[in-house]
């Protein structure tokens, strides 16, 4: 795979797993970062033996938010001219792949809404979570008063946004904003043994699924309903329907072939 400044992508057999590597700056999301990360899912996406992804930073900080000092010296002008950051930031949102991220210590401002622009957030016992954007005069701006709202309701987001208050990762699964909590040590382990289960199921059936859940976003309860019934109903087109209920009734393990 190609090599980044602020990025190292690995493969775990089916599974990419993309580290942002920024240690000097707790991994604040700076320009190249960013532009180097959506370089990175564009190859993910673009390779048929990559089945998921595991998007992580280290064991200090996961992502400390947006670069403070490149933002400082901006105007308004600029940000919008510019559209700052935000087609960047909205890869991760928009991949069709499964992405899982795998939070270790901070992930603040931008980092913590990156991490929601996953699919799902494993976290270590070590993660905090926050929304900081307050106490430097600005406020989230990539999804931290949209997607924190609808993982936690309006009480919670208001809690976290209005006061920057950091919440640790036991407060983070209560209110369902991460997954599942694991141990440190074994979080990258345990996130890349996710991904590759999901990887080893029929792809087209993964992508519809996660397709339909987060239709559960974006639209009324009855055309979600409407439009996951449509996806069901084609999942019967795929030889991983096929091959995943023969093997069910042969009592073996299905071998999808991902078509
Ligand atoms: N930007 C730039 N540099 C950072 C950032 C950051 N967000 N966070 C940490 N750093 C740097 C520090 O400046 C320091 O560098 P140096 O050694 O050169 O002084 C280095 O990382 C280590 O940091 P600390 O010494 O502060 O480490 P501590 O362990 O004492 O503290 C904290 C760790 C609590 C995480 C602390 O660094 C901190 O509060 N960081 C800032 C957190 C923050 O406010 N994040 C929100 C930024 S705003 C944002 O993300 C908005 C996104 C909007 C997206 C809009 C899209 C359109």
């Amino acid at each position: 795979m190609s090599t980044y400044n602020f990025l190292i992508v690995e493969r775990r057999g089916p599974v990419a797993v993309i580290t942002l590597n920024r240690p000097k700056a707790l991994n604040a999301l700076c320009n190249e970062l960013t532009e180097e990360l959506t370089a990175a899912l564009d190859v993910t996406e673009a390779d048929d033996s990559i089945g998921a992804v595991v998007l992580t930073g280290s064991a200090k900080a996961f992502a400390a938010g947006a670069d403070i000092k490149e933002m400082q010296p901006k105007s308004f002008t600029d940000v919008y001219l510019e559209d700052f950051i935000t087609a960047s930031w909205e890869r991760a949102s928009t991949t069709r792949k499964p992405i899982i991220a795998a939070v270790a210590g901070y992930a603040l401002g931008g980092g913590a809404e990156l991490a929601m622009s996953c699919d799902m957030i494993i976290a270590a016992d070590t993660a905090k979570f926050g929304q900081p954007e307050i106490t430097i005069g600005i406020l989230p701006g990539a999804g931290g008063t949209q997607r924190l709202t609808r993982a936690v309701g309006k009480s919670k987001a208001m809690d976290m946004v209005l006061t920057g208050r950091t919440i640790d990762a036991e407060e983070a699964e209560k209110i369902g904003l991460v997954a599942r909590i694991v141990s440190a040590d074994d979080l990258i382990e345990e996130a890349v043994a996710i991904a590759q289960k999901i990887a080893g199921f029929s792809r087209p059936s993964v992508l519809m699924a996660k397709e339909a859940v987060n239709s559960a976003f974006e639209t009324t309860l009855a055309e979600g309903m409407r439009f996951e019934r449509r996806l069901f109903h084609a999942a019967f087109a795929t030889d991983g329907q096929t091959e995943g209920m023969a093997a069910f009734l042969d009592k073996r393990k299905p071998t999808f072939n991902h078509r």
